[in-house]
């Protein structure tokens, strides 16, 4: 497998693909790479000659230092696991800091419609204008024809799309759906730093997301909101944050269900100090 730390040799060898009319499918990363992202890789293999996968912890995304720091960084296992999809196929780019944002460690300001100011973009400030910043670069780096984003980040996902749209960048940006552990807990890298207890309990997430959207087929959101935060009051190793029932194209929390439109609810919660978010499709 090809693995390159350096955004130059790696345009060589994505000039030579694109003289050879290779498509070229990217999964952009942060690593700790689990099932989750594998799902993507093999989604842009399905659909491409060859998949670009970025592993980079982007520092300009992190709204707090700790999460930056402790973050998984675990490059060989990595490597390892997307061997198992495929040696010849997979491209990796793990560049340094400097290799991205030079000495200017900053991110850009973006305006997305809007979408930037809800859920994730209300509670970890400046979060998606990090986000924003290493996609565009990213994407101008690998030249993608496609693009893969888990539906795990949906508001991620659809801040995407936006970008892609409002900065005529030519690339597809195509949306998975999440991959979940057996008990149902979405995958994360985040969840290999959860104790023991905390990941015994954290299943209790999902559950309570399913049985939300069993819930709205008959309750108004605000109903179910309560419930739901009823929930998890009584479940004291996990502390809700917000969970939000949105409209899923503006996001903005719905005020009155309307047949015509679809919903989605979104949570985030902390086990202990791990920030976890998960959201479930609702009609
Ligand atoms: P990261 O959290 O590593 O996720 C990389 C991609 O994998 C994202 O598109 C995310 O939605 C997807 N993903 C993560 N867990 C998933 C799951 N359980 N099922 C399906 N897809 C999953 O998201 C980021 O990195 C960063 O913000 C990034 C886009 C790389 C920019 O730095």
């Amino acid at each position: 497998m090809k693995v390159f730390h350096n955004k130059s040799e790696l345009s060589q060898l994505i000039d030579n693909f694109k003289t050879k009319n290779m498509l070229i499918g990217f999964v952009p990363t942060m690593g700790a790479l689990h099932e989750g992202h594998l799902s993507l890789v093999e989604k842009a293999l399905s659909e491409n000659q060859v998949a670009v996968v970025s592993v980079f912890v982007n520092p300009t995304q992190f709204d707090n230092q700790e999460d930056l720091v402790k973050y998984p960084r675990t490059l060989e296992t990595d490597i390892e696991l997307l061997k198992t999809v495929s040696d010849h196929k997979i491209v990796v780019y793990a560049p340094a800091v400097e290799d991205v944002y030079g000495d200017d460690v900053k991110s850009q300001s973006f305006k997305f419609d809007g979408l930037e100011n809800e859920m994730e973009g209300a509670f970890r400030e400046g979060h998606f204008n990090g986000v924003g910043t290493i996609v565009k670069r990213l994407f101008e780096i690998v030249t993608p024809n496609r693009a893969y984003f888990g539906e795990k980040d949906f508001q991620q996902l659809q801040i995407i799309k936006k970008l892609v749209e409002l900065h005529h960048i030519p690339v597809k940006v195509i949306g998975c759906p999440i991959h979940r552990a057996e008990d149902g807990l979405a995958m994360s890298s985040r969840n290999t730093r959860l104790t023991e207890n905390h990941r015994k309990v954290a299943p209790f997430i999902y559950e309570t997301l399913k049985s939300a959207k069993t819930k709205f087929g008959t309750k108004s959101a605000k109903n179910v909101t309560e419930w739901v935060e009823k929930q998890f009051k009584k479940q004291p190793l996990l502390e809700l944050e917000y969970f939000i029932i949105a409209d899923t194209d503006t996001l903005k929390p719905v005020k009155r269900k309307s047949t015509k439109k679809t919903y989605r609810a979104f949570v985030a919660v902390y086990a202990g100090d791990i920030r976890l978010i998960d959201n479930i499709a609702l009609n």
